[in-house]
């Protein structure tokens, strides 16, 4: 039976003022109804935006370390029930068991650090210009904090921009993708049952248009934070920074992976194949480009052609299957069209392209790995970004070329190069466009205790997670403290 969800506001578990519900359908098999959730409007946000202003006050006066341990609490729960939340994760979203455990295990991870922050919230002090000063910093939280959150990782995204939001004092509207609602639900549902006060942490489902729209425009919102594509992130920067509200936006990647003529060819096509092929290829930190240095790059080709070809495609709740579906029609139709676009410009078909049909595959949106050679840095599918499992190989005469090419796009998040040169290692490290950058690893993946963000179209506002997470959802007050007037 089709589990029916909620809406939390201010500690109580509402259906949408209006009634209205939408349904949450598995990407692997459409038969497959996993929830339906409230279809929110307006009025709902802003009821979850007032209850999140009255808990305000007294949330901001609780001692950070104690807001900690709901965190720890919380982290056990969910460590609990990993397994759980984990396969509800790949039901919604489509990517591998492996892959919804091991997100579930990261949003443990996640509240564990967080909950260790709370401890770590400091300030400067500073030498005073003025006798008998003491002259020092202190950071506080912003309000209420509006959090629009994407599909593909649904409960580790939602986590990182909750937490540290929580345990700097502020209070928190969240809007999880309405693709894949569920597993910030379970988010919520750990935080409630740790003890997290009503009004602290609010959820509410629906449309951009009306629940986003309230988020970006409420004055009572201090800032937004969110992930997702450009076209949304640059309009909603416009609109939030334009009422002078903080704006946090995480959008898109074209990230490249750098294989020098010293690369251990096997290694470089496990990492290219991770970063372009696993989830789909629907992260924003995904490898599209394989930029390979001339003298290897025929190896590399056959050596990435075969193994992707290997890969097995299919309902991530099979442990046999590596590679989920698409998330909805839309995007497969999105990335099908991008391959007709690619091969259109020229650009030379090595395996896959298609949609996969018959048996099972009828009932999800799956599509084959595909992997593209003779791709030129000008094509448009060498330039935007494609969101699926589709990876172009750039071929280039020289390492100074590749950062070039690497270099040439609108985005800069994230970026790989294969080689045991030290001294090209360091070159490309400080060279390279990108805010996460990787030697002998893939593209994608963060730990959670470190920045995480891009250069360039990549990313507007202050870094997400680690210690500086804490930026963006705290504000600066300098006291002189004059003790010896
Ligand atoms: C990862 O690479 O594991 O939306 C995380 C995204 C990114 C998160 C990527 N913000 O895909």
């Amino acid at each position: 039976m089709t589990q029916e969800y909620l809406n939390y506001i201010n500690g109580e578990w509402v259906p949408a003022r209006s009634g209205r519900t939408f349904e949450n359908i598995n990407p692997a098999d459409t038969s497959d109804i996993v929830g339906v959730h409230p279809e929110s409007d307006r009025e709902d946000t802003i009821a979850a935006i007032e209850a999140a202003e009255a808990a305000f006050a007294e949330w901001s006066r609780w001692e950070p370390p104690r807001r900690g341990k709901i965190l720890f609490k919380a982290a056990q729960i969910l460590e609990s029930r990993a397994e759980e939340v984990g396969r509800l994760l790949t039901r919604e979203e489509g990517k591998t068991l492996k892959e919804g455990i091991g997100e579930t295990l990261r949003t443990v991870e996640l509240l564990e650090f967080f909950g260790g922050e709370a401890r770590r919230l400091t300030g400067e002090t500073f030498p005073s210009q003025q006798p008998g000063t003491f002259l020092y910093t202190i950071r506080e939280p912003l309000g209420v904090v509006g959090l629009i959150t994407p599909w593909n990782f649904p409960i580790a995204i939602p986590a990182w921009k909750a937490l540290p939001a929580l345990i700097a004092g502020n209070t928190v509207v969240l809007k999880p993708a309405s693709l894949a609602p569920i597993s910030a639900c379970q988010l919520v549902k750990a935080l409630e049952e740790a003890g997290l006060p009503p009004g602290v942490l609010n959820l509410v489902t629906g449309p951009g248009r009306t629940v986003g729209e309230e988020l970006a425009t409420n004055p009572k919102v201090k800032a937004v934070s969110f992930t997702g594509s450009n076209a949304v992130g640059t309009r909603l920067y416009d609109v939030v920074s334009s009422r002078g509200a903080k704006c946090q936006c995480e959008m898109g990647g074209k990230n490249p992976i750098i294989v020098l003529e010293d690369a251990d060819l096997d290694r470089a096509v496990e990492f290219t194949v991770a970063g372009a092929m696993w989830s789909t290829g629907q992260k924003c930190t995904a490898t599209s480009r394989a930029i390979v240095l001339k003298p290897v790059v025929r190896e590399f080709t056959e050596k990435l052609v075969e193994r992707v070809r290997r890969l097995k495609v299919g309902n991530g709740l099979d442990p046999s299957v590596e590679i989920g579906p698409a998330i909805d029609e839309a995007a497969l139709k999105n990335i099908l069209n991008y391959i007709e676009i690619g091969k259109a410009e020229g650009a030379k078909l090595l395996c896959g392209g298609e949609r996969l049909t018959g048996g099972d595959y009828d009932k999800g949106y799956f599509v084959q790995p595909t992997v593209f050679g003779d791709v030129h840095p000008q094509m448009r599918i060498a330039q935007e970004e494609i969101f699926g499992p589709v990876v172009g190989i750039i071929a280039v005469d020289s390492f100074e070329e590749a950062i070039e090419v690497a270099n040439n796009v609108r985005y800069g998040l994230s970026a790989s190069i294969v080689t045991n040169d030290l001294k090209r290692a360091f070159q490309y490290i400080h060279s390279i466009q990108a805010g996460i950058v990787h030697v002998n690893g893939q593209t994608a993946g963060a730990e959670v205790q470190v920045p995480f963000g891009g250069y360039k179209g990549s990313s507007t506002g202050t870094r997400e997670q680690g210690h500086v997470a804490i930026e963006f959802y705290t504000q600066i007050k300098t006291v002189y403290l004059h003790h010896n007037p």
